[in-house]
């Protein structure tokens, strides 16, 4: 019953990237510039991607955005192996299939993550003796790639089998410990057997610059090749932080990997940080890509901040409302496209105002307004503040008053433009005549 299923999937989706692809030409004949990361990096020749959940597809925003700007969609969780084999010879596809099924009925591609790893195993798996590890190992890597033949562009075969540290040692895991060095080589020889078609990579963190683990995977990489093992790609997953910068060599890195013959992916980006320095880090990384030819593509780990595993350090193009970051223009920007103010996503313009009385006297008193910006940059307001009959403006500082009635209509004097959140405010002096009411205060729009 599945694979019929899956099947139809794959054509229909077949036919929506090939509209995709006729949109994309017509773009280019009129020399627009690309206002998507997806169609920016498509103008590169690259895919640009993102780590996608499930159990938020349902959510509006997330999938608008998600649909909008990407082209590759990595399932972030729904394939592993405690998710897809969580007893033995049973799969369980359904979380994988919404991931699938939602990319592909967009166009989108697949990045399949991950067939062998130590983490996000299920307990069997590691009470199992040499040889059926190694059974279960195939096993595996026979049913998923199985399920999904045809569908997925690049799968993550093996992830994270060397350690951290100086050494260039192997990491310990059920794999390493009961089938040796010997592991990795044969699960690359099942994927390839399992799916023909699909790109086989070899994913790693702490290894996006030049150091003893990423010798370790280049090493390995090379022999592979030298050996005519079936590998295709190494992925670079990229989760940078004030901890784990963006490498000084990350480009030569990556380039040193390109030339042994492998495509190079960019495969869980994310760098924690804010504004314009973590804009600067982004534009290094998309450079350092686009500079390298084998370097097909890149996946942001999610869609939003507040989805992202590291939540706190903020480290995707989406905050948590699902407005554009700074790095997000970086990007769109290094990937040579370019946004159209006003675009889905961009924060609106927008200001408040704020009155108080900072004095007052018998005949009279002093008002101020406080101008704030709301999440975009403005560069000018407008304020209306009624004052209440029988009372006069005497005065007025740091704005512009013209009159209608009683309705003064302030605008800025010298202070028209607002970082994001910034204020400034513009005072009067009014003559009570009689009556101490309190003027209103009517809104603010900005530009
Ligand atoms: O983002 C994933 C998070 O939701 C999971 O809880 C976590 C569990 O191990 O895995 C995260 O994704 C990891 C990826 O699969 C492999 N490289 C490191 C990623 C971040 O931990």
């Amino acid at each position: 019953m599945t694979m019929p299923l899956r099947c139809l999937a794959r054509t229909a989706a077949a036919g929506l990237v090939a509209v995709a692809a006729l949109t994309a030409a017509g773009h280019t004949a009129e020399a627009e510039a690309a206002d998507t990361l997806g169609s920016a990096a498509a103008g590169q020749d690259r895919y640009f991607g993102a780590a996608v959940a499930a159990n938020h597809l349902g959510e509006a925003d997330y999938a608008a955005t998600l649909d909008r700007e990407f082209t590759s969609a990595t399932p972030e969780n729904e394939m592993k192996w405690d998710a897809t084999e969580p007893s033995r010879g049973s799969f369980t596809f359904a979380a994988a299939d919404r991931v699938v099924d939602h990319a592909q009925s967009r166009g989108m591609d697949v990045r399949g993550h991950t067939l062998v790893w130590h983490s996000q195993l299920p307990s069997w798996v590691g009470t199992l003796g040499a040889a059926d590890l190694r059974t279960a190992m195939n096993g595996h890597i026979n049913g998923l790639m199985g399920h999904y033949k045809g569908e997925i562009h690049s799968w993550d075969v093996v992830n994270e089998a060397f350690q951290d540290g100086g050494s260039g040692a192997r990491r310990s895991s059920p794999f390493q410990d009961r089938l040796g060095d010997g592991f990795i080589e044969e699960a690359f020889r099942t994927a390839r057997a399992a799916d023909p078609a699909a790109k086989l990579c070899y994913n790693d963190y702490n290894t996006d610059g030049v150091n003893a683990k990423s010798n370790a995977v280049y090493a390995m990489v090379k022999d592979f090749r030298s050996r005519g093992v079936p590998i295709d790609c190494v992925g670079f997953q990229s989760h940078f932080n004030s901890a784990s910068p963006v490498p000084a060599d990350y480009r030569q890195n990556l380039q040193r990997f390109a030339d042994l013959g492998v495509d190079v992916q960019i495969t869980e980006l994310d760098i924690e940080g804010s504004g314009s320095a973590q804009a600067a880090d982004y534009t290094k990384v998309v450079d350092a890509c686009l500079a390298v030819d084998r370097c097909t593509g890149i996946t942001v780990w999610g869609v939003t901040d507040k989805y992202s595993w590291r939540s706190g350090g903020t480290p995707l193009l989406f905050d948590g409302d699902y407005r554009k970051k700074p790095a997000y223009d970086a990007v769109l920007t290094a990937l040579g496209g370019s946004g159209d103010p006003g675009d889905p996503g961009d924060p609106t313009v927008s200001c408040t105002a704020a009155y108080t009385r900072t004095a007052d006297w018998s005949s009279g008193y002093n008002g101020q307004v406080t101008i704030t910006a709301g999440d975009a940059p403005i560069s000018s307001w407008t304020a209306t503040v009624t004052v209440p009959s029988p009372q006069s403006v005497s005065s007025l500082w740091n704005g512009t008053p013209t009159w209608t009635g009683n309705v003064m209509t302030v605008r800025p004097s010298w202070n028209g433009t607002l970082a994001a959140g910034a204020s400034t405010s513009f005072g009067f002096t009014v003559a009570k005549n009689g009556s101490g009411a309190a003027p209103t205060v009517g809104g603010c729009t900005a530009s």
